[in-house]
Formats: C-alpha cells, structure tokens, sequence
C-alpha cells in the first residue's frame, strides 16, 4: 500500500491540520468541517493520477444541471453515495477519479435568460458558481482540477469534433422529415422528448412539421445497443426500459394484393397467426400513397400516433380494396393515425379480435370483429369479446391451419405465403435515429457551411471551435436566433471561398453529455478531444449514479456514441465499448408524500441544516433515510439521531483507549458486515451496523489504539471530517485517507453464527445461517433472495414480516 502513497502527500502534512488541541468536550462540527474541506483541496488529496500503478477506479455522478434554484436535499443523496464509494475505494487502495462538471448548454438556461433578461452565459456562470458551492460542502473527494463545462468552447470545440467525425463516417445526415414541434418552445423536439403526446418539459399538445433537420443514425446500432446490455452491471429495470426503447420485434412483411393491380400493400405484423381474422388493413396518414387524399391528411398529419387510449380518427378508401391472402376475402383499406408512419411499412393489417387498438377501431366504424385465437381446443370455448383478446392460443376458423398452437401457426402460414411469394420475415426496430438539431440559441453550433455550389460542406477541424455568438436576439420566434447574426451566417466556402452561410441550427444538449465521461480523463487537452492513453487508462466508468429518469434518452446516446466511435477507432478501452459498467441508480427524496421539487414547493435547503448541524450529521442522514436504490420521504427529525449519533462517537474517542490487544469479536464482525453492506451499496444498513456498535464501545471500558484507528477508517466514507479529526487526534501527520481499510479476522467469527427457521405464514420452508451480528435488514434480504422462498414469494405481496431475535423470520403473505 506505502508505495503507491503519492509522494507530495506522504511528505507533508499541513500544521493547520493539527487537531484542535486539548480534551474537547463537545462534538463542534462547524469548526471543524471548512478546516477539513480547505486542507483536502489545499493538499490535492483527491487529485486523481493519470496512468498510476494503482488499479485505477472511475466513479462517475450524472453531471447537473446547474439551475438557478439550486440543490435541495434530494440532490445530495446520490452525490453523499457516489462520495462514499470513492473513499472507500480510496481506501482500499485505488487510484479514484471522481469528477464534477456542467451541464450547461439547454433550454432552461435561455428560459431562465429570458425571464430574467440577461444572457444564458452570465446566468449560468452564476448558476454555476452556487453548486459549486454547494457541491463543496457535501465535503466531496472531488478532483475539481477536472471540472468541465459544456457551454464552454474549450468544451464544444469537441462536440463539433465529434460531429464532424460522425458526418465523415455517414453517420450524421440531414432529411426532410415530419417532426415534433412544440409551439410553445418553439423548437424541434426528439421523439424521446414527446410524451403522450405533449412536450417533455411544458406539456404543451406537439404537432408535426414538415423540416429538414440534423440526424445520428443511433438504429445502426440498435442490434448491439440492444445485445451488449447483458454484459452491464445495471439494474434490470434500467435494463428493461432500454430493451423496450429499442423495441426489437421480429414479424413477417405479408403482401396484400390488390385486385386488377400488380403492386400489393405490404404489411408488417408479428401476428402472422391471426391472418385469417383480418378484416381490413389501415394505412398511415404519411404514408406516401395517401398523400392525395388531402382533406383527411390535414386533420390527421397532427396526431400521427399509436397510443391506445386516444379517440382513433379515420376513413375508408371508398373503391378499391385489397385480398387477404389466407382466405382470398376482399377487405378494405382504411386511413387511421393510429398507425405510425415510421414503423414497419406504414400499413397494418387489422385482427379486431386480437388486437386492441383494431377492436377499438373496429367498434368505432362498426368493422367485423372475427374471433380466429381460442384459448382452447379442440373443444374451443372462446370468450365473448369486451375486449380483444390479444395472447396466444388455438387457431380456429383458420382452414387448414386450425387446431394448430399459435407459435405453429405463425410458422405454418408464413411457409405457406412464402411459396407464393407473399411473405418474408424481419426484424424490426422501434428505435429511430436522434433528431439532433435545434432551433434555438443555447447549445453547439452545428459545423456545416452551405455552398451553392458545393451544398453541404463541413467545416475544416483547424476552424475548431465554431463559437456562438453573443450578440444574438435568442427568444425564440420558430426560426433559429443564430439566423439574425449576420455576422455569424455569413463565411466563405471552405472548398471554394465563395460566398457561404453557415448552419443555424445548434445541437441537442443530449449530444455534450454523450460523451462528458471521455473528456473527464483530460478535460485541459486542447490538441484533441482527450488523448487516446487517459481515455484507455481511464475508460470505461466503473460506478456511475444517477436517477432513473435518465435510464433512456442519456444512457442510451452514450452508449451509441461510444459504439460509433469505437467503429471510428477514436477509442478503444478495455475489451468493450460500453462507458458505464456499473450503473446505480439512486431513490428519490420525497417530502410529504411528493417528490422534492422547487416547482412543488416541497423543497429541504441543506444550507440551514449544515449549519445547524454540520455536513457530517446531513451526509449520515442522507445515507441512512432508507435503501439507496429505493425513494424515501424526509423526515425533518431524522437529522437529529444522526446528530446524537455523531456525538456518541465525539464522546467514546475522547476517553477510552487502552492497550488491551485481546481481538474483540464484535469488531471484528462489524468491520465484516460494515464492508460487505459498502460493497453492496447498502449505506443505511451500514451506519445502522455502525451505531450498534457504538452502544457496545460506550459500554466496554477501554478500546485498544488498533481498534480505535480500524473504527475510524470505517466511519470515515460516510462523515470524513469527523474521521479525520479524530484520526489527527489521535497523533497522525496523515489523513486517514491515505491508510488502508481495515481487514478483520476470519476464524473469529466463523463461529458466531446464528440459525433461522424461516416462514411462509408461519410454516417453516427453509434453514439459514447467519452472523450473528447480522441485522433484520440483512436476514429478511437475503431470506427472501435464498432459492426456495424467493419461488413462494414470486408475484406475491408481503403483507407483514415477524422477527424474532436470534431463531425466526415470518414471511405473512396473501
Ligand atoms: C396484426 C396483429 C394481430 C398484430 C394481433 C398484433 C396483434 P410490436 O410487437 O410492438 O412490434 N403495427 C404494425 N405496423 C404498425 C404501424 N406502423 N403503426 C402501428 N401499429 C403497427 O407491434 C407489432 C404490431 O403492431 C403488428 O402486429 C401490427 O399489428 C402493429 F392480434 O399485426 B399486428
């Protein structure tokens, strides 16, 4: 461990970093909490080394968003957890990179700009230096050396690089296509930015717009995107959400002659089973052959969508009509806009009886409703519909496909069209490529110049950073702001030097955090984006926080970026392009049953509580609220316990230290117990662990100078300047963050073990060990994890849990 002590701070050790002299009587966080603070930045105690034998560790917090308001107690939780991590990490011998940064570029600063009439610059440098700030007195080991700032040109400059990269490589293209536009923000909004229907930010109703627009082709790599979240040490549901966002479905394309015409409709279905209950087909309203029917389109073009509950719009296409290929019935074609034009071919053939938003339809407009799927046979007993009935099941009335199980059905119909040529299987993805352009002020320029006579032209790398301009008149009117600096549009040809405008439009904020993390392992390089041996070195994040409203649109342009840039042999770490290994994703706050929000006016300010008890007591109350992954309300009080708590530990490391060297077996064991609940990100079982032990030391009479030091370097992840206070109290030149975590003996407590009958209402279904230091919160979990209970509590609720001490644990279930 000594060896790998960098040398400027085994050396020295600051005099003001004396301990306050003397027997203090009284716990005085506010004295010495800056102290710490000061001594660790002055001394580059968390200054992260490039290319250290050390095994290097990247813990990494989702960068904020610096808003004007300010963080609330909500937002320390993941920064108090990620800071845990890296010092125990720290502690344990690695060379930790822990970063801070802003995500400065976006809407809500040139919001906040404009109702506060100044410039988004001048507001978010303010806005900055208050999480600063505040960030600072989280008492945080962050490496502040690194802090980047995306609105920064130093910053941007690269994510033009980038740009440009992705544009040589085929892989950012402008298309005319119809796109969401909120009236209100007046600009272009991604697909993942529409919900239901209605802006992400101001809910206003979206409407589509014929533009031609800024892509990345994200779908290129929908198949890996998708594959490669196996290998990730995520949790499922983050997994799942991006599975679901990917939306890969492997269907058939069925063609649906039209009668006197050699050009059938094809159709995409993943039900090919149901064919013969399809009673019509339904065609987009974008769908290019219905662009004559204009009167329809006008009303349509605005709501192009799926979405179930909507009330579905359409009209039939009066004399024509198509075949069904299965049973050669003639059908008609409907015009609906709940069917998207951009998913699979734009046409769908209709199973009312199957499928709810056709039964929906279908009752609309009166269509036949044709049960073909049973849930039994051959003594079919089929359902009257109220609904469709959408799972798998028998074919019936389906010639001589009957009887057959779905997943055969499927096979066998589609075998048979294929004879004819009538059908193909594909995949197919719901994930679209990322509209990135913007037409607003706040954000990247886009580096493309427009030639008249070479067109699109990208700006030469040497001409890096394309800057934005300030003089602009940034509200937004629906056109870009940079259109009005003349100054800025117009340039020269890079090509032929004739006269040139340049690109107006600036880039979604999503692209300058896709790829924050690389520029973290050398964020001062003004060369290159980063260089290629940090990156290497640095890359991939081995711990990333952050909350789960980021599981889709963030993650999953990182990680596109990643790939494509791998594919480019820009990067190249370790033996995947995957940024983030391991991801976490923290609870939120809630205050009186509401998520803490400024807009709700629900909000817990950390300033007054620092004050009152100091960041240590805020930082245990935030780790001890509940499991970290899980929400958890505040409860003004809480603070206090840890408080009391912090004094509790002030008071024992005042008075007792003795020689006594006997190895003491409950230490030993929480020294277990305290890392294993670190490892597994369970801070508040920890410091629970930690308090227990703390009433066993107030009771025993002395504690030897070993165990009074292996006790402080637990505490110190969680209230590190208390730890160090003490540590220095006790005659250290170092801080305790330069030591090692403590190890603990084995074969002491091998044979403390404890075993519990666990219940299911009562009857016992399974034997387990424990320590016997282990708490209810370590014994319900891992019961319920173990094989045979977790089969008797799959899909059930626990309406109570009984604990006796020491021989029992009753699961009471519905
Ligand atoms: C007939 C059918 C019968 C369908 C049935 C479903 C159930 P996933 O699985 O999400 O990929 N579909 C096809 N193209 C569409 C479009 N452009 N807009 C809206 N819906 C479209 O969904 C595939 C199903 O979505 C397809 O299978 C099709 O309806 C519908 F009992 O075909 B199905």
């Amino acid at each position: 461990m000594e060896k790998y002590y960098p040398k400027k701070i085994e050396k020295k050790w600051p005099s003001s970093a004396k301990a306050t002299e003397g027997k203090l009587k009284k716990y005085e966080p506010l004295s010495i909490e800056k102290k710490w603070q000061q001594i660790w930045e002055r001394e580059n105690l968390y200054k992260a080394e490039d290319f250290s034998e050390r095994p290097k560790f990247y813990c990494l917090d989702m960068f904020p968003y610096p808003s004007g308001e300010g963080l609330h107690v909500g937002h320390w939780r993941g920064y108090v957890l990620s800071d845990v991590i890296s010092r125990y990490q720290m502690l344990k011998g690695k060379n930790v990179l822990h970063p801070m940064g802003w995500d400065a570029f976006g809407l809500p600063a040139e919001n906040a700009a404009i109702k506060n009439k100044s410039h988004p610059k001048v507001f978010i440098n303010r806005a900055i230096e208050v999480f600063r700030k505040q960030i600072r007195q989280i008492g945080a080991m962050i490496d502040w050396s690194r802090e980047i700032n995306t609105s920064d040109p130093s910053y941007y400059h690269w994510t033009q690089w980038l740009f440009l990269k992705l544009y040589q490589a085929g892989l950012a293209y402008r298309k005319k296509a119809p796109v969401n536009w909120c009236p209100s923000c007046q600009t272009v909004l991604a697909n993942e930015q529409v919900i239901g229907g209605l802006c992400e930010r101001c809910n206003s109703t979206v409407v589509k717009k014929e533009l031609t627009q800024w892509f990345f082709k994200i779908t290129e790599f929908a198949e890996d995107l998708l594959n490669d979240l196996a290998g990730l040490d995520w949790p499922e549901r983050t997994k799942t959400l991006q599975r679901n966002w990917i939306g890969k479905s492997e269907g058939t394309l069925i063609k649906f002659p039209i009668p006197n015409s050699q050009f059938p409709i094809e159709v995409f279905t993943t039900r090919a089973d149901t064919l013969f209950g399809a009673t019509y087909i339904v065609i987009s309203p974008g769908h290019p052959i219905v662009e004559e029917i204009d009167d329809y389109i006008g009303k349509a073009k605005k709501i192009d969508g799926a979405e179930i509950d909507k009330e579905k719009t359409g009209v039939i296409i009066e004399g024509v009509s198509v075949i069904n290929p299965a049973n050669k019935e003639r059908i008609p074609i409907w015009i609906s806009d709940y069917i998207v034009m951009d998913y699979g071919t734009g046409v769908c053939m209709a199973v009312p009886a199957h499928d709810q938003r056709d039964f929906e339809f279908a009752q609309k407009f009166n269509l036949p409703i044709k049960m073909v799927i049973c849930p039994n046979y051959p003594e079919p007993k089929c359902p009257i519909l109220d609904k469709a009935f959408v799972d798998d099941g028998f074919l019936i009335e389906s010639g001589k496909f009957t009887g057959l199980k779905s997943s055969d059905g499927r096979e066998k119909i589609v075998k048979e069209l294929q004879k004819e040529n009538l059908a193909r299987k594909i995949v197919s993805f719901r994930l679209r490529d990322w509209l990135i352009s913007r037409q607003r002020y706040w954000g990247a320029p886009i580096p493309i110049i427009y030639c008249e006579e070479h067109g699109e032209v990208p700006v030469p790398e040497k001409d890096l950073p394309i800057k934005l301009p300030e003089d602009v008149e940034f509200k937004p009117t629906g056109v870009s702001p940079l259109k009005s600096s003349e100054e800025f549009l117009n340039t020269t040809c890079p090509k032929c030097g004739k006269q040139a405008k340049r690109e107006s439009d600036t880039m979604d904020t999503f692209v300058d955090s896709a790829w924050y993390y690389l520029r973290y392992s050398d964020p001062q390089n003004k060369q290159e984006y980063a260089d290629k041996e940090k990156v290497r070195y640095w890359l991939p994040v081995d711990f990333y926080f952050g909350g789960i409203e980021h599981a889709i649109l963030h993650l999953l342009y990182a990680r596109f970026i990643s790939k494509a840039i791998h594919q480019l042999k820009i990067i190249d770490f370790a033996s995947n392009d995957e940024p983030f290994q391991k991801l976490f994703n923290i609870g939120m706050v809630y205050l009186h049953g509401a998520k803490m929000s400024k807009s709700k006016g629900n909000v817990v300010s950390p300033d007054e509580l620092i004050k009152k008890y100091g960041t240590d007591s805020l930082r245990g109350y935030e780790l001890f609220i509940g499991p970290a992954d899980q929400d958890a309300e505040w409860q003004i009080a809480g603070i206090s316990g840890i408080y009391r708590f912090l004094e509790k530990i002030w008071q024992v490391f005042q008075e007792k230290f003795g020689n006594d060297d006997d190895k003491d077996p409950v230490i030993e064991k929480t020294i277990k117990i305290v890392t294993e609940e670190i490892e597994l990100i369970r801070p508040n079982t920890a410091i629970s662990h930690l308090m227990e032990l703390f009433n066993y030391l107030k009771k025993k009479k002395t504690i030897s100078v070993s165990y009074a030091q292996k006790i402080i370097i637990l505490l110190s992840p969680f209230f590190p300047h208390l730890a160090d206070e003490l540590w220095q109290k006790q005659g250290h030149k170092k801080s305790v963050f330069l030591e090692k975590w403590p190890e603990y003996d084995e074969d002491l407590i091998k044979h403390q073990s404890i075993i519990i009958a666990v219940q299911i209402n009562g009857k016992t279904k399974e034997i387990l060990e424990f320590d016997n230091a282990a708490s209810q919160e370590i014994i319900e979990s891992k019961s319920k994890q173990s094989p045979k209970i977790s089969r008797y509590l799959q899909d059930k609720k626990i309406k109570k849990v009984i604990f006796i001490t020491g021989r029992v644990i009753n699961f009471v279930i519905e």
